[in-house]
């Protein structure tokens, strides 16, 4: 898609719905750019919330009363706005968690622990986020599996070549991240799901990173397993959705136990409610499925081919402006096709955390550190790098704040 066919955002629009936007430390308007981390919350989605708790309040799973009839409607019609928004097939093959990384541990615990052994294969990519790298490393070792690392090229992409070396037919699982919250790296994951099912193998993908920031078609993609946080998509914190394909998640076995999960229980065994309530247990974050509704709506309402145009224009932008500096090291693919909306770099004379301090005295809010992907920089030879990573709201006047912040952070340590 090139970003010329797309109609380009409003963005004074869009920032007029997030009073977090409007702050300022110590006079100067803040500059937020930590998307990748967490996006901020817009109105819609705070008062989609808020009149919840205010109008609607009570347990669901299908009280006999008023409120909980209500809320256990919107929390199940929750779950088919999802669906349609991911393209999976109903609510079935939709499951709230609290975050990505649990719904990752869900899978490497209620399949892994019982699917992988010996002689089994574990597929990651060295640009995993430790939500999948860790919890698949554990499972792997408990089981006797073995974990294959498909290899980064020197350009931030999965070496393909390598791919297929890694994925054979003792691969029982490849997990792979959508889009590096580290390299901004698009991978192919339909043609890895194309590998991984000639194999035989499942393959769960990490779309933490995808879905906040372009239409993402889980059928299309052929994934069977797909996992996302509504906190990184003007959601709340405290939701994460697993989407599972549906007569995979039927023969699975719960991860988690309790009310709300059972069909019928008895002293000696119990039975399991039908998907996706059987991964469920307990009272689930219900205010927080109405928020991510709300942010489903609220991303729609933009319209998802524009979220990725805009925020792949401003990162595109500050790349090529850091691009032009001698003393930038940028990581991860040119801006093009297969690189997402975030920008991790390093200044050579300064260390990324003072350059994350300097850029906080100028009130622009960037992340420093490894970003969950230590393995990975381990492989770029450094400790830590910054990253911007953008949104919605964010302008090219924002980009502007932030290369000044780097100039000034450049002078101060020449
Ligand atoms: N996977 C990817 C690709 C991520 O970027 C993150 C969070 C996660 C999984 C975990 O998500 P959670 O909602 O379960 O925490 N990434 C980041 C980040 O880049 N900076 O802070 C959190």
């Amino acid at each position: 898609m090139s970003h010329q066919q797309v109609e380009s955002l409003d963005t004074a629009r869009i920032r007029a719905e997030y009073p977090i936007l409007e702050r300022a430390f110590d006079g100067t308007q803040l500059v937020y750019l930590d998307n990748a981390a967490t996006t901020q919350t817009p109105d819609p989605v705070v008062d989609a919330m808020s009149d919840y708790y205010r109008q609607t309040n009570a347990n669901v799973h299908r009280g006999i009363h008023h409120l909980s009839q209500e809320a256990s409607v919107a929390y199940e019609e929750a779950h088919d706005r999802v669906a349609d928004f991911i393209g999976a097939d109903g609510r079935e093959e939709v499951v709230f968690t609290k975050n990505t990384t649990e719904s990752e541990n869900l899978v490497a615990y209620a399949w892994g622990l019982e699917h992988l052994g010996p002689g089994d294969e574990v597929v990651l990519t060295e640009m995993e986020h430790h939500a999948s790298l860790v919890t698949w490393q554990q499972i792997a070792a408990r089981t006797g599996a073995e974990v294959r690392y498909i290899r980064v090229d020197e350009t931030g992409r999965l070496d393909m070549d390598h791919a297929r070396e890694c994925i054979t037919d003792d691969t029982a699982m490849v997990s792979v991240v959508h889009v590096s919250n580290t390299l901004g790296t698009v991978n192919p994951v339909a043609e890895l799901a194309d590998i991984a099912h000639d194999h035989g193998s499942l393959i769960f993908v990490d779309g933490a990173q995808a879905v906040p920031t372009r239409p993402v078609d889980v059928a299309a993609i052929d994934a069977d397993f797909y996992a996302f946080s509504g906190h990184k998509m003007a959601g709340p914190t405290g939701i994460g959705v697993l989407y599972g394909k549906r007569h995979i998640l039927e023969a699975l076995q719960p991860y988690l136990y309790g009310g709300g999960m059972i069909e019928k229980v008895t002293f000696e065994d119990s039975t399991w409610a039908e998907l996706p309530w059987k991964f469920e247990p307990g009272t689930p974050a219900i205010a927080e499925a109405v928020g991510l509704e709300a942010a489903v709506d609220y991303l729609e309402d933009i319209g998802m081919d524009r979220v990725q145009a805009h925020e792949e224009e401003l990162a595109a932008y500050a790349y090529e402006q850091l691009a032009g500096e001698g003393d930038v090291d940028l990581y991860g693919p040119e801006p093009g096709p297969d690189r997402g909306g975030l920008v991790s770099f390093n200044l050579e004379s300064v260390h990324a955390h003072d350059l994350a301090s300097i850029m906080n005295d100028h009130v622009v809010a960037i992340r420093a550190g490894d970003h969950c992907t230590q393995p990975l920089h381990d492989k770029l030879g450094v400790a830590a790098s910054a990253r911007a990573s953008f949104y919605v709201y964010n302008t090219r006047e924002e980009v502007d704040r932030l290369l000044e912040g780097i100039e000034s952070a450049r002078e101060l340590f020449s």
